[in-house]
């Protein structure tokens, strides 16, 4: 079998490199030639956990090449970003573009699937667009009923950043076919490397599957960070409100933090807006929720080191979520860089998962420094990821700290000033 992935990102990546460990032969472009000089040579240009031997052990072996170029192959996986605009509309631009260089290589009895989060309707796009830039090949759901030379299907990728090996293999899959022929095709391909459930359906169904599987975690997380900012206003403590409600039989609250980042549920409710804005409130207040906190948090810590000017202030974390290296769309570098540019000489940032401060930073004197400096020289503490390295800071040595912590990662942290005070310092 002969598979080509177009997209060599994070989710193309590990795909690429997970197929090929079946004993596929898989071909992988990519527009980057950095990207696939580093992919020939066996190594990665992303942080993921695992990813690093994988690669280097399916190129070693020949069953994993990169290139600049397409080939023929027998099933084509689309894993190419999809962005939006100012307005939130979705740029399926790039999706198209592979649509367009697989076209051109395309052959009878090919599979073509469609990983990237998409608004709906999206494959039955590429389906039209393979059906005009190849009049000679049957393609499905036009005029050929449902027995197509060609079969074209949505399967979208739900991994986990930092579990991307385990749950690209280990999870559910939803596939969805614009005939019920071309999901049973692009099964038989997933069975090749899932272990969890293959589950056929339409298309449209599929891609609305994955939107709502954001938007669902958009809009819980959303409710986590109103009910911090009402517990703020109440002086009580969300975690342990959050807590005590979660031992009730049928709740389940998220955890609150200085917003939501990533490239995935920032973006993707947006995809359901952007296609229905008059069913869509409680989505669209989700978002704007969640992107208030960023602002919210920002306020509160500017007001905790504006108070104590004699100070210097460490900001914990920079990435989108624990434990990883990405900094896209990240709560946590936006909040730092709103300090950096009022406290800039008194910022000292603590980020384990990089060696240098994005050039963002440059010019503002915030300096980077380990996470034991910081407990030896900032008087003011601003948890903005729960990296564990940072869960592991003993009490007592934080405990004459001003902390404010923006994920609950330190629940035994003395609460210096309450009730009536100007600032309060959990959140
Ligand atoms: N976050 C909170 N509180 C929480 C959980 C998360 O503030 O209780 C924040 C995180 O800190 C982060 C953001 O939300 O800033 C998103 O993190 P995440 O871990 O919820 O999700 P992602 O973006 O890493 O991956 C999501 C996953 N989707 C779901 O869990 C429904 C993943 O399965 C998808 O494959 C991925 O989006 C994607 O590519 O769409």
């Amino acid at each position: 079998l002969k598979v080509v992935v177009v997209g060599l990102g994070y989710i193309g990546l590990p795909t690429a490199a997970v197929i090929a460990r079946t004993g596929a032969s898989v071909l992988g472009i990519d527009v980057s030639a950095h990207v696939v000089e580093t992919v020939n040579s066996g190594k990665v240009h992303i942080e993921e956990v695992d990813l690093d031997g994988l690669v280097s052990g399916v190129v070693a072996r020949g069953a994993l090449r990169a290139s600049t170029q397409i080939e023929p192959a027998d099933v084509f996986v689309i894993a190419v970003p999809t962005p939006f605009a100012d307005d939130h509309a979705p740029n399926i631009g790039y999706v198209l573009n592979a649509a367009t260089t697989i076209a051109t290589v395309l052959k009878a009895g090919d599979v073509v699937v469609l990983e990237s989060t998409s608004p709906v309707g999206t494959t039955e796009k590429v389906r039209d667009l393979l059906a005009q830039l190849r009049p000679d090949l049957k393609v499905p759901g036009k005029s050929n009923g449902d027995s197509p030379d060609v079969a074209i299907a949505y399967c979208p990728e739900r991994v986990l950043p930092g579990r991307i090996l385990v749950e690209l293999i280990d999870n559910d899959r939803v596939i969805g076919g614009i005939t019920p022929r071309c999901a049973r095709k692009a099964l038989q391909f997933y069975r090749r490397f899932v272990r969890g459930a293959c589950v056929t359906t339409t298309s449209r169904a599929a891609e609305m599957t994955k939107l709502t599987e954001n938007a669902f975690r958009d809009v819980n997380i959303a409710f986590a960070n109103e009910l911090s900012r009402v517990a703020d206003t109440m002086d009580v403590d969300v975690w342990e409100v959050i807590r005590l409600a979660n031992r009730h039989p049928r709740v389940n609250i998220l955890s609150p933090g200085p917003g939501v980042g990533g490239h995935c549920i920032a973006v993707d409710p947006w995809f359901l807006v952007h296609a229905d804005p008059a069913n869509t409130p409680l989505i669209r207040t989700a978002r704007e929720v969640n992107d208030a906190k960023i602002d919210y948090v920002v306020e509160r810590a500017e007001a905790m080191v504006a108070a104590n000017p004699g100070e210097r202030v460490a900001c914990l974390g920079l990435a989108f979520k624990a434990n990883i290296d990405d900094f896209r769309e990240s709560p946590a570098l936006k909040v730092a860089l709103a300090l950096a540019a009022r406290f800039g000489d008194r910022l000292r940032i603590v980020e384990p998962y990089t060696d240098t401060l994005p050039p963002s930073f440059d010019g503002s004197g915030a300096t980077l420094i380990d996470i034991d400096s910081a407990i030896e020289t900032c008087g003011i503490m601003i948890v903005l990821v729960d990296h564990d390295v940072f869960k592991s800071v003993p009490v007592d040595e934080r405990a004459d700290k001003l902390v404010y912590d923006t994920r609950g990662i330190w629940p035994d942290q003395p609460r210096a000033p309450t009730r009536g005070a100007p600032l309060r310092l959990a959140s």
